[in-house]
């Protein structure tokens, strides 16, 4: 049995839904886990005796202009890794997490060992902010393993950070007891989805890099050529600016705005088709959420998205911005139910096969093992 620190962003994220979604089922093998967070996670919604949770407080100081949440980080951190004689330290993201851990470690007095999980943000950062370049770059070296969710994401992180240190890829995975398709008609109803009609659906934080309104076009498109309805789950910067281009577009009585949502699975369940047209995505989780439901995806040659989506077999790649032929894929899909239920079909059985939860925490385990940290 290992004691595993994890620390991770808790809030809708696919990085947290990770994080946490690990944590769960490390504990249904015995381990004993320790969630080192601002807030309790939103995935933990139901008491685990092996699990426990570490809150990082945050105390407003007169005379900091700011709170140090990254110091009240590694500060917890280094608590729960003596108190709780941890073995592992599990961190989510290089910046800050991996920092806090290594600042964590040198406190403390026991040897724990830092896993570090990278999931694209750090990248995102420095593409913001170049002057982070150097403490990213210790996150990762100082670590004693790290991994990265698609093998883009380590060729980017060498590209941009020019790091010595091996990174392995460990692919995301889904709660395959959460994520199954069900048979939900009057959902379909409720929504006034009629018999006829396709269902495509959209699920992002609705930040700039997700274009969404890539999703929009696309789907103006489809329903020339098809009755369809668009759903777009989410919320967040572009929520305003989409909404208007809905109205502009003439098509707001055929999409459905259901801002954030936490059954994703029943939304999933009543879905034909699913878009992800991000210019950016460092594996896409949603996309294998989809897949595990059965539905099939369209996604761009962005990232990681073409590990997950295997072209013209489980859904179709487009190049980033071209609504045209996301268009004309979603509609040689959507008008022929044959080939549709070949694709989601074949969703179910590459998620399963590929990115199943017991072969994924099997690689962290092994991981783990292999840090020689009894
Ligand atoms: O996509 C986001 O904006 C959220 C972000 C996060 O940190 O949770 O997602 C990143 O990590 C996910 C889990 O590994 C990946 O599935 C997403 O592709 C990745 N997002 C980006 O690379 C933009």
């Amino acid at each position: 049995m290992k004691k595993i620190g994890i620390t991770c962003y808790p809030t809708v994220g696919g990085s947290g839904v990770i994080a946490t979604e690990l944590g769960m089922l490390l504990a249904e093998q015995g381990h004993q886990i320790h969630f080192i967070t601002s807030s309790i996670p939103f995935r933990l919604d139901r008491i685990y005796p092996q699990i426990y949770y570490h809150e990082v407080e945050l105390n407003h100081y007169p005379v900091f202009q700011y709170p140090p949440y990254d110091l009240a980080l590694a500060t917890k951190m280094a608590e729960v890794i003596d108190e709780e004689k941890l073995d592992i330290l599990h961190v989510h993201y290089a910046m800050p997490h991996a920092i806090c851990a290594i600042l964590a470690r040198d406190i403390a007095e026991r040897d724990v060992k830092i896993v570090t999980t990278l999931h694209g943000t750090d990248i995102t950062v420095l593409g913001i902010d170049h002057t982070f370049k150097k403490m990213i770059k210790h996150g990762i070296e100082q670590s004693d393993a790290v991994t990265a969710v698609s093998n883009d994401l380590v060729e980017q992180t060498y590209e941009m950070l020019d790091v010595q240190k091996d990174i392995s890829v460990i692919y995301n995975f889904v709660n395959e007891k959460e994520y199954v398709k069900k048979e939900l008609p009057h959902l379909r109803e409720q929504y006034g989805i009629k018999a006829d009609e396709r269902v495509i659906i959209h699920i992002s934080n609705f930040r700039k890099v997700k274009r969404v309104e890539d999703v929009i076009y696309t789907f103006e498109k489809i329903q020339h050529h098809c009755k369809s309805k668009l759903l777009l789950v989410g919320d967040g910067p572009e929520y305003t600016s989409i909404v208007q281009l809905v109205k502009d577009l003439g098509i707001n009585d055929k999409v459905l705005f259901l801002g954030k949502q936490k059954n994703i699975s029943d939304l999933l369940s009543i879905s034909d088709l699913k878009l992800l047209l991000s210019e950016k995505e460092s594996f896409g989780l949603v996309l294998l959420e989809a897949m595990a439901c059965e539905v099939p995806c369209i996604g761009t040659r962005a990232g990681g998205i073409p590990e997950v989506i295997e072209h013209g077999e489980t859904g179709y790649l487009v190049n980033i911005g071209d609504t045209e032929q996301a268009a004309a894929y979603a509609i040689e899909l959507l008008t022929n139910s044959e080939r549709l239920v070949e694709f989601s079909n074949r969703s179910l059985t590459h998620a399963m096969e590929h990115f199943h939860s017991k072969k994924i925490v099997r690689q962290y385990l092994q991981l783990y093992n292999n840090l020689g940290n009894e």
